[in-house]
């Protein structure tokens, strides 16, 4: 009775890893470091000659104390900058954020197309849409998360603050 029921929970188990990679890339995905959980990161198909690409996500602080994402990493690029984009003079711009991006305790900090973004710097290979991309966000408190950028179609403006949960 008690093997048959272990077995079951497995084979669910095993199940739900096989959906969540075989299914939706737009469906969302969560990871939890420490305080933080960061829902859905995820960045647009580009090919391989694109100089930079974008990702996006939403980071919730659920503790008592102030956090930063310091840094970002991944093997699928020269390098990773934080940024901010801004309208100066009318014009949109976007430039690297100096000491990274405030987390206040307690709040939702949204990485969106035209607001803040993580920079992927000569992404490698191009991006294929319905890929992900692994991506290691260093928090100053939190510490470091490997998380999956999943890749959406070139278009993609993202969804919306709940959809899909
Ligand atoms: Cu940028």
């Amino acid at each position: 009775m008690r093997r048959t029921l272990l077995r079951a929970v497995l084979t669910t188990g095993t199940a739900f890893v096989s959906l969540s990679f075989l299914g939706n890339p737009l469906a969302a995905h969560e990871y939890r470091v420490g305080d933080l959980a960061i829902d859905h990161p995820w960045t647009r198909a580009v090919g391989t000659a694109a100089p930079t690409a974008a990702g996006y996500m939403v980071i919730r602080n659920t503790g008592a104390a102030p956090d930063r994402l310091v840094a970002a990493e991944t093997p699928r690029a020269t390098r990773v900058e934080l940024h901010e984009m801004s309208i100066t003079d009318g014009i949109m711009r976007m430039r690297p954020i100096a000491g990274g991006i405030a987390l206040p305790a307690g709040g939702e900090v949204r990485l969106a197309p035209g607001g803040l973004h993580l920079m992927l710097i000569g992404p490698k290979g191009g991006f294929e849409q319905g890929v992900r991309v692994p991506t290691t966000l260093v928090f100053e408190r939190a510490g470091r998360i490997t998380v999956e950028l999943a890749v959406e179609a070139p278009g993609a403006r993202g969804t919306g603050p709940h959809q899909g949960h």
